[in-house]
């Protein structure tokens, strides 16, 4: 008789997350995706992302927020506090960006040893029209104090990460915070805010990963220190080790990828092709920077042809690219990565970190061709 021996399958760090060298996925790990909806990859082929399939990340619960009595509080170290309602909020000059945005776990259930959190693949991407008043403009109103160096904004939701009971908050500096692109913003795609994904207003900062952008904005408060809450300094940063402070994770880096063509297995979603011209499509976006160059392999990296760059996207959405293929019979692995205006290329190996963080590495995806 053989003896089961149970390794651990994960240990635990610090904050509360862990690693599994193995490729079974826990419990905890199925209840976060199955609450946590990614943009099935053919998604991409919409400039903008139809609402109800843009991913999806909501640490806590949603709260509920009855819009007629909700008020965003404005405080801290300003002049004039403000307490807006979502029509006086909506009486404020209003814009609208098309921005392209991404979880900073994105990636990580690919990494190995991988990361235990939401397990994304590479489906934690979206692009959404947000309307909203410029945050600039209110913090103006409110008058913010010489002191000031942060600007906090905490959501309504509540819940516990680490051992700790925290509100969802994060801060930006305030040069960051009162970049002109900033919105409070009311609207998805022409329409309020789902309750999802922040009703009635939520934090839009274009070019950052998005846990910058705090759903369900309850308060505005500009601080005279670095705020250190947990979403801050024990959760997004760059650590290879849990003990080792890390960098902050912030901007969005470069990425591609493509909708995976032909047609899937439905298990293993491995891609069925006719042998012939095929057309590869996708996207590409860099969070603040633009895309220089986008490029193709059809053997898993070894050598690389160009793709085709659509004309200019705005400034902080993704770019149309595509690829005229020649598909031959057999198995292959088709990879696609790009470069950002400050020649930063993605990875083809994997650029590990503990909470795998900012993962950019290509990706790849397994071919039939017949
Ligand atoms: N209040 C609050 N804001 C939040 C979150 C959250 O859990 N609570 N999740 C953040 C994270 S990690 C991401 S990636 C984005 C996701 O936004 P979306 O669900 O609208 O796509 O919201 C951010 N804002
Ligand atoms: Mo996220």
């Amino acid at each position: 008789m053989t003896q089961q021996t149970s390794a651990p399958r994960f240990r635990t760090v610090g904050d509360g997350t862990g690693l599994s060298a193995d490729d079974t996925f826990t419990r905890e790990e199925l209840q976060l995706a199955s609450r946590n909806r990614g943009m099935p990859l053919e998604g991409l082929r919409y400039a903008v992302t139809p609402t109800g399939m843009h991913y999806l990340l909501v640490h806590f619960d949603i709260p509920e927020v009855d819009a007629t009595s909700w008020r965003l509080d404005v405080g801290g170290l300003v002049s004039k506090p403000l307490s807006l309602s979502l029509d006086e909020l909506r009486d404020r000059p209003a814009v609208t960006h098309t921005v392209t945005m991404e979880c900073a776990g994105n990636g990580r259930a690919l990494l190995n040893p991988r990361p235990l959190s939401q397990p994304w693949l590479l489906e934690a991407i979206g692009t959404a029209d947000w309307t909203g008043t410029p945050l600039r403009g209110i913090l103006d109103e409110a008058g913010v104090d010489s002191q000031a160096v942060e600007v906090l904004f905490t959501g309504r939701d509540r819940g516990v990460q680490g051992d700790e009971v925290q509100d969802y908050q994060r801060s930006l500096t305030l040069d960051e915070a009162t970049r002109g692109e900033v919105l409070l913003a009311y609207e998805m795609n022409g329409e309020p805010l789902q309750p999802q994904h922040g009703y009635p207003v939520r934090l839009l900062v274009p070019g950052w990963y998005g846990m910058t952008s705090v759903k369900w904005l309850d308060r505005v408060d500009a601080i005279s220190h670095h705020f250190d809450g947990y979403q801050m300094e024990r959760s997004y940063r760059y650590r290879q080790s849990a003990d080792e402070p890390g960098e902050p994770v912030e901007l969005i880096r470069v990425r591609s990828l493509m909708v995976p063509p032909g047609i899937p297995d439905f298990m293993t979603r491995a891609r069925l092709v006719s042998a012939g011209r095929v057309e590869l499509i996708g996207r590409a976006w860099a969070g603040r920077l633009g895309i220089s160059r986008v490029e193709v392999s059809a053997d898993e990296g070894s050598s690389w042809s160009d793709a085709k760059l659509d004309a200019r996207a705005p400034e902080f959405a993704w770019r149309r690219w595509s690829f005229e293929w020649e598909a031959s019979a057999g198995r292959h692995t088709l990879c696609v990565r790009a470069t950002d205006t400050e020649g930063n290329v993605q990875p083809v190996e994997q650029p590990w970190n503990i909470q795998g963080m900012g993962n950019n590495m290509a990706q790849r995806v397994e071919v039939i061709v017949e």
